[in-house]
């Protein structure tokens, strides 16, 4: 499948961002910031850990050749930093290349202007160029996004592991600072902060879109700290109790799910995106308070299997965007508008975590079904597609094979399939776009830390 989404694209896209598969052409979009290659870079360490090493190689060879970094166009912060750092970051990590770590310190340069706010919270826009940033026009009140400022972490503390500069660190840390002290409704976190004042500007809590990689980065930095990070770990787990007490609800024919929550009243809504959470739930499990060891892995479990049962009660076995669990149905869309499919991985994630943590088999008996299902329905003459419909068999393509289905969905599948020694999760955490970062064993931030407090002994 890779090899084939792979190959499409390289004959048809070969430097655009991303496949258009029926018109066989490339599509560039407007989230890069005039940056190109996106599917490139999504999928430089799925080639490699693949063994696809002649196409690996082309990829590499296109990075040394044509990555240009001098673009001068708006680019989303959060897509730059999760697809192209995360990508270069892991390339380099895993196969040692040079190219990757000076082009990586070269772009992550590049980002800082973004955090000139007021309070250093970044906004969601910025011309690579200029460094000129602002809000995006939807986000209320030119409020910054949590999922977005919240998603840096990971990447920004390996920036400065590479560089020896402490100030990527420092940026995300100040974020961490003042989501740390600032007051919560009921301990949540609400999606949309003034990076001006740094109030919350709305109400509306979600584990799905808008929140959701913050509450990932927050465990995933406790981790690849090396369980170092104890701030991390306190501010994760006690958002999941809030997310807990708030928004975890049971249906009446008994799946567990997380609904949104809009000011105290919840909507029995669960996205698609939200389905990183069983995963998340299941790889923070053993470090929570003992007693809670087991009651979160079965959480995570519950989640699982409602994730993939919003893929068995669609007519192509792939899940909705959004489904519901009101208006009479369970874990299916009503709306029309939340029909579609574009290649998401949250739910193979969430069975690759699962599988990994309990070797129960039948994640792998579900991850068949979403391959068979994407072979069926997503598959076309030149490459892979999204769909418009899940409940139905007749489908309607959306032409995109998204640079995430080549980083994350495939990449997923492919480990859920091999032996756990494979990018173990004891050495490894994977970024939200699924690019695998080393655990810090011993990072020069800490050795720093220790340096100093010898020196002020
Ligand atoms: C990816 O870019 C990342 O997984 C992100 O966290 C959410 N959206 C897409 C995949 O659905």
């Amino acid at each position: 499948m890779m090899k084939f989404a792979w190959d499409n694209y390289k004959r048809y896209a070969w430097g655009k961002n991303e496949l258009r598969p029926l018109t066989r052409n490339g599509h560039i979009g407007n989230m890069f910031g005039g940056l190109r290659g996106a599917s490139i870079i999504d999928s430089l360490d799925t080639l490699y850990i693949m063994g696809l090493m002649d196409e690996y190689n082309d990829a590499k060879e296109w990075v040394k050749a044509n990555l240009d970094l001098n673009s001068n166009g708006e680019a989303s912060l959060f897509e730059v930093n999760i697809r192209y750092v995360g990508g270069l970051l892991s390339a380099y990590y895993l196969t040692g290349e040079e190219v990757f770590k000076s082009k990586v310190l070269e772009l992550g340069d590049k980002l800082l202007p973004a955090f000139n706010t007021p309070t250093g919270i970044p906004r969601g826009v910025i011309n690579l160029g200029s460094g000129t940033s602002w809000s995006w026009g939807w986000a209320s009140a030119g409020s910054s996004i949590l999922a977005e400022f919240g998603t840096l972490h990971l990447e920004f503390v390996h920036l400065t592991e590479l560089s020896r500069n402490p100030i990527y660190t420092e940026k995300v840390m100040n974020i961490r600072k003042l989501l740390s002290k600032i007051e919560k409704p009921h301990g949540l976190y609400p999606n949309f902060l003034s990076p001006v004042s740094g109030n919350w500007v709305q109400h509306h809590v979600s584990i799905g879109g808008l929140g959701d990689s913050f509450y990932e980065y927050l465990i995933k930095s406790f981790l690849m700290s090396d369980k170092t990070d104890s701030d991390a770990k306190k501010m994760y787990y006690d958002a999941l109790e809030a997310i807990e007490a708030n928004l975890v609800q049971k249906s009446p024919g008994g799946l567990t799910y997380m609904a949104e929550w809009r000011g105290g009243i919840l909507d029995h809504k669960m996205g698609h995106l939200a389905c990183f959470s069983g995963g998340m739930i299941g790889i923070g499990a053993d470090d929570g308070a003992p007693e809670k060891r087991q009651h979160y892995l079965d959480l995570a479990a519950e989640i699982t299997h409602t994730c993939h049962e919003s893929y068995t009660r669609s007519a192509t076995k792939l899940g909705p965007e959004a489904f519901r669990f009101d208006g009479g149905g369970e874990a299916t869309a009503t709306r029309l508008s939340d029909r579609y499919y574009i290649l998401r991985p949250e739910v193979i994630e969430s069975y690759m975590y699962m599988w990994r943590l309990t070797h129960d088999p039948k994640y792998r008996e579900w991850g068949w079904e979403a391959v068979e299902a994407l072979e069926q329905h997503c598959r076309v003459e030149s490459g892979f597609s999204g769909i418009r419909d899940v409940y139905t068999t007749a489908v309607s393509h959306d032409n995109m094979q998204q640079s995430f289905f080549l980083s994350e969905t495939l990449k997923y599948l492919y480990l859920l399939f091999s032996d756990d020694d494979l990018l173990p999760l004891e050495d490894w955490v994977f970024n939200t776009e699924a690019h695998p970062l080393p655990i810090i064993r011993n990072s020069c931030l800490q050795n720093e830390a220790t340096q100093d407090k010898t020196v002020s002994e």
